[in-house]
């Protein structure tokens, strides 16, 4: 069947609601016309309901957090036998964790997934996240620490239980980070990593919409549009035949993460161990929340139902209550790392998926106005409606929460360094004031570019820097492990960067202090 004759298109769009979206029809040469049909087409029959939908949950949630359902009375924290702690739990019960965790990589049966759609507005740069280099001495990038520890992780599981492994990795990009970020992987030989356990694919987008229910025209023969959010992830895997292809594998676990934490433990054998110890079908990562305004969501039971009420949802009398001993109530903050079987996920797919709820963001959508001109607002004017990934947490049937130690694995880049926090200096600090500890752990010693001894310190502030520099490449180490080897009694002069080629040939200086 041919594209839709205009009469027809436009009677579509009568039937919708949507007619203004022709306005500019006249003006616009065929490859543009092309263009704009193709959207429609995209958008479908839903366009009008899909209008409709977001401006009807704007009025609500402008009625106040949550969509003007009061959550307070109906939230309780996480009950502690559905939490484990890797900060709380002796040495030994973590390593039996640990070594399940390797034995399922090692078996092949775990994957990661990257949420990589998201367009980073805060950070506001116009490539992908993941492309972010925020300084280290390497100058690696996102995307390519994250590759690295996929790397090191299937090293250390296939060496553990004596069998090579692969540990695939999927990537969900949008329109937005779909190219530039196939461009970037070809480009870097997708950092060693076999092509073939590299699968990216893309989430659908939607319309942004106005206040009073109209799509927007970004410009006079395009409508601006926005990806789902990263609940768009369970469409998204059906689309794209993703869960197939994990199930050719032999996927049983899969451990999904979000693109900007700079200390993101791919593959996790500790979580991934422990989920699968317990049995979890589903399970989430958790951090202890900063304080109450911290932009994360927290892990909680709503009407005896877990799910993470997202920062933007929760009311600020709430994210201040207390617990007796000082602490917030509702402090297990989500820090979009999670664990799902493939079975739950085929589940999602199948059965869940259109129950879960939109989430409303009110944006600034540049727009072309009634003569064509393009504005660019200065307030909110158009609703993007998005799906959350942790949604899905309501449908668990054995939902466990994880929680681990901040400072080894939680520092988000989400703004520019502008900002005081989550800032490519906050992210670069949190990396190497990590590498310093672990370096001073394995025995090792800093001196200055003079030869000058620098004074130890343990005990490091997530604000300041470590007193020495030194990166230490994921190929050499995942979590700290093996560094003795290299390090231990050794001097080191900062700024330094252990790379695996460089791991045997440290300076010995003697100590000039
Ligand atoms: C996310 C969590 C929040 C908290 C915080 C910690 C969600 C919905 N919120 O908030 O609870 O844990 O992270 O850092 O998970 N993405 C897509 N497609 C989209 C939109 C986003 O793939 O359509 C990806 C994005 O590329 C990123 C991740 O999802 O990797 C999180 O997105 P975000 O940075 O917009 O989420 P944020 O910081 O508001």
């Amino acid at each position: 069947m041919g594209p839709p004759e205009e009469g027809e298109l436009r009677a579509r769009l009568e039937r919708a609601g949507q007619p203004h979206l022709l306005r500019f029809w006249a003006e616009l040469d065929a490859a543009q016309r092309d263009a704009l049909r193709a959207q429609l087409d995209a958008a479908g029959e839903e366009l009008g309901e899909h209008c409709r939908r977001a401006a009807e949950a704007c009025a609500r949630e402008r009625e106040g957090p949550g969509g003007g359902q009061r959550l307070d009375g109906r939230m309780r924290p996480v009950p502690p036998e559905f939490l484990g702690s890797a900060c709380r739990s002796d040495p030994a019960t973590l390593e039996r964790w640990e070594e399940e965790g390797f034995r399922q990589i090692s078996q092949n049966k775990v994957a990661v997934l990257l949420l990589a759609g998201g367009q980073g507005t805060r950070l506001g740069v116009p490539f992908p996240k993941g492309m972010y280099d925020v300084g280290l001495p390497s100058h690696k990038t996102l995307y390519q620490i994250q590759a690295e520890r996929i790397c090191r992780v299937e090293q250390l599981a296939g060496a553990k239980f004596g069998t090579p492994c692969s540990v695939p990795w999927y990537i969900m990009t949008s329109e937005f980070t779909l190219g530039p970020t196939e461009t970037f992987f070809r480009e870097h030989g997708y950092f060693s990593l076999d092509e073939l356990n590299v699968v990216m694919f893309e989430q659908r987008m939607l319309p942004a919409v106005t206040f009073d229910g109209k799509a927007i025209l970004e410009e006079k023969g395009k409508i601006a549009m926005a990806p789902d959010g990263n609940g768009g992830l369970y469409r998204a895997l059906t689309d794209n035949k993703i869960l197939e292809d994990m199930e050719r594998r032999g996927i049983q676990y899969v451990h999904v993460y979000c693109v900007d934490n700079i200390l993101v433990k791919m593959a996790d054998p500790v979580f991934v161990g422990f989920c699968v110890s317990k049995g979890a079908d589903c399970g989430a990562k958790v951090v202890e929340k900063a304080y109450p305004a911290e932009p994360v969501g927290v892990v909680c039971c709503v009407d005896g139902v877990y799910q993470v009420v997202e920062y933007s949802e929760i009311s600020s009398e709430t994210a201040q209550m207390q617990n007796p001993d000082g602490h917030l109530m509702y402090s297990a903050g989500n820090i979009c790392n999670h664990f799902f079987t493939l079975r739950f996920l085929q589940d999602v797919a199948a059965k869940f998926e259109p129950l879960l709820k939109h989430h409303v963001a009110i944006k600034k959508v540049p727009y072309v106005d009634e003569e064509g001109i393009l504005v660019k607002p200065l307030k909110p004017n158009g609703i993007k409606l998005e799906k959350f990934v942790f949604d899905v947490f309501q449908f668990a049937k054995n939902f466990v929460a994880f929680e681990v130690p901040r400072e080894e694995e939680f520092s988000p880049l989400k703004n520019a360094d502008t900002a005081d926090k989550d800032t490519p200096t906050t992210a670069r600090r949190a990396l190497l004031s990590q590498h310093y500890r672990w370096a001073v752990k394995a025995g090792a010693r800093f001196v200055n570019s003079s030869g000058k001894k620098i004074d130890e310190k343990c005990s490091l502030s997530g604000d300041e820097d470590p007193p020495a520099v030194c990166e230490i490449s994921p190929l050499v180490s995942y979590f700290g492990e093996g560094l003795e080897k290299s390090l231990k009694a050794k001097v080191i002069p900062s700024p330094y960067f252990l790379d695996k080629d460089k791991a045997e040939i440290l300076t010995h200086l003697p100590w000039s202090c």
